[in-house]
């Protein structure tokens, strides 16, 4: 994948725009990701290998936002069932775009891999296949409150025996004072790599009306709620965890 930089919020701007996933974002978004999120690499490289534990024959493993396909790669590092299929969905054209030519791109390196289809779609309308892995990485902070009920609900029901659901999320903390501090450590990893102050200030106010994180004990009910068995943390990195829910 490129490495371009990210300076989107390098210059001031009069009024800061809501953030969108277009064109700009996905050129330099391997940059900006892993520069912003806390434990990215790890997330991504282990939702392989734990979906080679779930991962069950002739089923999809599904990469729901899936941005540039970081995770649909890794699943494909990871995952030798057989039969598997990895389905990949933005509803990003710009990512999609480019998400086809990575996966392109590691069919033509390695041999034996699962096959693998991007689809442009909004998750939310989408018929999900039997499947035993559905991937949300960092995606459902992005649907709208009020439908993210809706949506587990109908991957819960795609999802077989034997399969799991992996969320990954920032987290809002429910008590002020961890909340504060977890909010300027984060801050403090944005600057260690690089970010300046008004970087960091102009992504804040473009994200804040897009992107409303929930906290544990949300994610752990709601999931409950649309029929999980069970919800277990196996990441946390400052602000941002990623959860393993059993259907
Ligand atoms: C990664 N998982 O690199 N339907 C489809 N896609 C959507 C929708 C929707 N309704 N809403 C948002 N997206 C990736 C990172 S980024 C997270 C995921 C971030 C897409 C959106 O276009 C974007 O590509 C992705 O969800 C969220 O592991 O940038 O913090």
């Amino acid at each position: 994948m490129t490495q371009l930089p990210d300076r989107i919020y390098a210059t001031p701007q009069a009024r800061v725009a809501d953030f969108v996933f277009n064109e700009d974002v996905a050129r330099v978004f391997p940059d900006m990701i892993k520069r912003s999120v806390p434990g990215y690499p790890t997330i991504v490289e282990n939702i392989g290998v734990l979906a080679a534990q779930f991962a069950q024959p002739d089923t999809r493993l599904y990469d729901l936002g899936c941005s540039l396909g970081a995770v649909s790669q890794a699943l494909r590092r990871h995952v030798r069932t057989q039969g598997c299929r990895v389905v990949a969905v933005d509803n990003s054209p710009a990512m999609v775009e480019r998400c086809r030519e990575y996966l392109h791109a590691q069919d033509s390196m390695f041999q034996e891999l699962l096959p693998a289809e991007v689809i442009e779609a909004d998750i939310l309308a989408l018929e999900f296949q039997p499947s035993s892995l559905v991937a949300l990485n960092f995606t459902l902070q992005f649907i709208p409150p009020e439908q993210r009920s809706a949506l587990l609900g109908r991957i819960r029901q795609a999802l077989l025996p034997g399969g799991a659901l992996i969320l990954s999320e920032k987290l809002r903390f429910e008590d002020e004072d961890e909340q504060q501090l977890l909010t300027s450590l984060h801050v403090a990893f944005k600057r260690a790599n690089g970010y300046s102050e008004l970087e960091i200030a102009q992504k804040r106010s473009a994200i804040e009306n897009v992107m409303k994180p929930d906290s544990l004990a949300t994610h752990r009910q709601r999931l409950l709620d649309a029929g999980f068995s069970s919800v277990v943390p196996w990441f946390q990195c400052l602000n941002f965890a990623s959860l393993i829910a059993l259907p």
